[in-house]
């Protein structure tokens, strides 16, 4: 943790040891009889948290005072991971907290290690999510976050011999010492019931469910600054009205207390199974939650900013509020303000309809079409009856100015484009009923409201997160749209924040680079690692570098004998992929690459075996409990992994360990120790990757295709520094199409690794399904929809490389230090940088 835990001052020292002496006597939940490390985290915690609150108030302060415009950033999704180290580490007070608990009799490290991880997230959406954050506060920007407190986070993965089991996670199971409980600011939410129209002809949504939305408080520091904005996270109450004392008084409790049961449910967990109705409607729900609450408390903002006893000026609404929908999660969010406006603030439809529409952007954040989120228009306007008039409303207007616009098309193009580009899918318009359409062909209508669709009309800005993303948002998945308004669409390739993914995740690497840059400035301007390169063939920084590295392995050794049970040799090449398991990701290209590595080490000679250079291959990540294929992928792994790891004649030269329950904290300590990477996505399907950006960061090499940030990363760091293979976006129709009409013959060495599974060597377990998806009998007749039999020659021949470049060490030194050295563009405080001046027109504004 603290590579130099000298230098804090004594004084500076002993009133830390105070500090967290008086949280520990005095929060009475913590008053310990025995100081153990939970009770210590705690006391620790809440210490840290006084001085964040300072910073914190001090910020709100300057916000009202100066009302400047300011971003709200609305996500279902921050995957936090810990704050202890991150705070101590931004408010740059690590080595005063590391000395303060030495003398209490602890190491902060112990300390630490206490905290659950925070995981209100999936993956890199959402951890992208909580990078952005951390750069809005390091880059003093007027901003905050909204998400929502689901009170069990990811679920936690175990994995015995049938394979993964999800329990649940119980991130706040000791309290959650980072937030604060705004008891002040809390708003009522409407479910159901129905639209009335009073004598005015004005809408009114009446009667349904009311949840109260209560807001919790979560700080975020920024590095080295006093800066300190606000992730606001929303928890579903009860109105007191609610409890029905009269039938608790008579017994009747489950009466009485029916609304608590129902709201608790909104907050229960994240991503509800939705394969039911009830599913569907309670992820609507959520989604509806976030985007009500977050928006009342974005207008109240506005509202009470203005100069005491000034009449309301909408129009300077979007000159001071700019709102970010991060994917079709939070896409109510338009419809919500529209409502605002329209309903309680009496505006009309054209001044709402332009205020929404210079506020919202919406980022895309994947292609995969299962992902663009569409909703049963039954579910919706049952739950919802008001938005989905005012989303009708808005269809309606855009399918007049689709008229408008494309008065020289025929019948036929017209009623065509309408169908595709319209909010409500499924919903016949004039022109198809003209042209004898019948619903859904004759079959019960599967009527829809396409999320996307509605962001992309409401959206100011809508931007793809990597420049071949972007590209396919435009050209591909909303080629339409963008040729309508080719002004809306912008790139804004991702990035990760260089203190919690280096500096503080990798202390030894980060003081060797700050030790040859002359000066940590390369953590707020990641520019300066390009610094580097002019040493990359320094033998001195060579040395260094790989012990550094070498240290690292050695930790995530530790972790895997302590956790995994299995002995690795830290001079092996560390070798990982870590991310969800996703076919479209391949995992199932690694292990049969590792099945097929295998097999030739087996046959080997000797002295041929002398040759070749250990590795081990580590898989982390989690399968969503009712994506049954990637289950199998995780059981196959660990089946492969048991028999491999077992086998004496291969020892050391390889090894297979799956990374249990991975989480943002063991990134942490697996990126630092990695040394090549895989990225190995079927090209055009991974948006862009953001942990590919952590581990070039971190002097790791990649082997990847040309998909995502990946192509950018590889320019960066220079082709000789990245192991490419595979086929490209544009060959990849062309390839399902071959696949399709069985032109495609596979490489001997793919069936061969498909046989050996087949061959029952790895257990006995059916992975039939599995090899059908790969073989083309699969159920769903999409025969290797994800190439990985098309790509595993290529793939093979990476490896190799990687093998041979991995034998000369030198080489392999400079190959790493240049990865980092390329690295700096990918830094989120650069993108934040571009969102805050190409989209939101915010500025910084720095807490004295
Ligand atoms: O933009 C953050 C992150 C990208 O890096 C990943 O490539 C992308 O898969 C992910 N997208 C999602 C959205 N849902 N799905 N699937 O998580 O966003």
């Amino acid at each position: 943790i603290a590579a130099d835990e000298a230098g804090a001052k004594p004084q500076e020292v002993e009133a830390v040891v105070s500090n967290i002496k008086n949280h520990a006597e005095f929060t009475p939940y913590s008053a310990p009889l025995k100081f153990e490390p939970k009770a210590a985290y705690t006391a620790t915690a809440e210490s840290v948290r006084d001085s964040l609150i300072r910073q914190w108030n001090l910020t709100h302060q300057e916000l009202a005072r100066k009302d400047p415009k300011q971003a709200y950033y609305i996500s279902m999704e921050f995957l936090q991971g810990r704050a202890l180290l991150n705070a101590l580490g931004n408010l740059d007070i690590t080595n005063a907290y590391a000395q303060a608990l030495k003398q209490l009799g602890y190491d902060l490290e112990t300390i630490a290690d206490q905290e659950p991880d925070a995981a209100l997230g999936n993956g890199g959406l959402g951890r992208l999510a909580s990078c952005f954050l951390d750069s809005l506060a390091t880059l003093n920007l007027p901003a905050g976050g909204y998400g929502l407190r689901y009170k069990h986070g990811l679920f936690r993965q175990s994995i015995d011999k049938a394979g993964q089991h999800e329990e649940p996670e119980n991130w706040l199971e000791m309290g959650h010492p980072w937030e604060v409980q705004r008891h002040g600011i809390v708003y009522p939410i409407q479910f159901f019931g129905e639209v009335q129209v009073g004598e005015n002809g004005k809408r009114r949504w009446v009667g349904g469910e009311k949840v109260l939305a209560q807001a919790y408080d979560v700080p975020i520091p920024g590095y080295k600054t006093k800066n300190t904005i606000s992730l606001r996270l929303w928890s579903a109450a009860v109105p007191a009205e609610y409890f029905q004392l009269e039938k608790f008084n008579n017994g009747e409790y489950e009466e009485a207390t029916k609304a608590w049961a129902t709201a608790e449910q909104i907050c229960a967990v994240l991503y509800p199974g939705d394969g039911t109705e009830a599913g569907k409607l309670l992820r609507l729900k959520q989604q509806y939650m976030l985007c009500s609450a977050s928006v009342q408390d974005i207008v109240e903002t506005f509202l009470d900013r203005r100069p005491e006893g000034s009449p309301v000026n909408w129009s300077e609404f979007p000159e001071k509020v700019a709102i970010q929908m991060n994917d079709t999660h939070p896409t109510l969010a338009a419809p919500e303000l529209m409502r605002l406006l329209l309903d309680r603030e009496g505006l009309g439809w054209d001044e709402a309809w332009g205020i929404v529409t210079k506020t919202v952007n919406y980022t895309n954040h994947t292609v995969l079409p299962e992902a663009l989120e569409k909703w049963p228009l039954a579910v919706f306007s049952k739950l919802l009856p008001r938005h989905l008039e005012i989303i009708a409303e808005i269809d309606k207007r855009f399918i007049a100015s689709l008229r408008e616009q494309h008065k020289s098309a025929s019948k036929e193009e017209l009623a065509d484009l309408i169908s595709r580009l319209r909010i409500l899918g499924g919903v016949l318009s004039d022109d198809e009923k003209e042209l004898g359409a019948t619903q859904n062909g004759g079959e019960p209508p599967k009527q829809v409201v396409r999320m996307a669709n509605l962001c992309v009309i409401a959206a100011q800005v809508v931007n793809g997160v990597a420049q071949i993303h972007s590209d396919i948002v435009k050209n591909e998945t909303f080629n339409d749209f963008y040729k309508m308004w080719p002004h809306k669409f912008q790139n804004k390739t991702n990035g990760v924040t260089p203190r919690r993914w280096l500096k503080f995740a990798n202390p030894k690497l980060s003081a060797v680079i700050s030790k040859w840059l002359g000066s940590d400035e390369w953590v707020t301007d990641t520019t300066k690692l390009t610094g580097l390169r002019k040493f990359a063939d320094d033998k001195k920084l060579h040395e260094e570098w790989v012990s550094a590295k070498k240290a690292a392995k050695e930790v995530l050794a530790g972790y895997i004998k302590d956790k995994i049970g299995v002995t690795v040799n830290p001079s092996a090449l560390f070798d990982i992929q870590i991310k969800r398991i996703h076919e479209y990701k391949r995992q199932l290209l690694n292990i049969l690459g590792v099945i097929y590595r295998y097999k030739q080490l087996k046959a080997m000679s000797p002295e041929e075996r002398a040759k070749v250079v250990p590795r081990v291959v580590m898989f982390g990540g989690k399968a969503f409990a009712t994506y049954t294929q990637a289950k199998r992928i995780v059981k196959l792994v660990t089946d492969v992994g048991s028999v491999v790891n077992n086998d004496a004649k291969i020892g050391d030269l390889l090894k297979v360990v799956f990374l249990t329950n991975y989480n943002v904290t063991v990134a942490e300590t697996a990126i630092p120790a990695s040394e090549l990477s895989q990225h190995i996505s079927t090209a055009g399907m991974e948006a862009s990757g953001t942990s590919n950006m952590k581990f070039a960061l971190n002097g790791c090499l990649i082997i990847g295709t040309l998909d995502g940030a990946n192509v950018e990363i590889r320019e960066q760091v220079g082709e000789e520094n990245f192991f490419l293979f595979g086929i490209t976006a544009d060959e990849v129709p062309i390839a399902r199409k071959e696949r399709e009409e069985g032109k495609f013959l596979p490489d001997p060495r793919f069936v061969e690794a498909c046989d050996f599974v087949r061959s029952k060597a790895f257990g006995d377990y059916d992975y039939q399904p599995l090899l059908d998806s790969l073989e083309g009998n699969s159920g769903f007749g999409r025969g290797d929809y994800f190439l990985v039999g098309r790509d595993f020659a290529t793939y093979l021949e990476a490896q190799k490389k990687v093998d041979e470049a991995y034998l000369d060490q030198d080489r392999w030194a400079r190959m790493s230090i240049m990865s980092t050295a390329g690295s700096g563009v990918f830094s989120s405080d650069r993108t934040i940088k571009q969102y805050a001046e190409e989209i939101w027109n915010i500025k910084p504004l720095k807490v004295e």
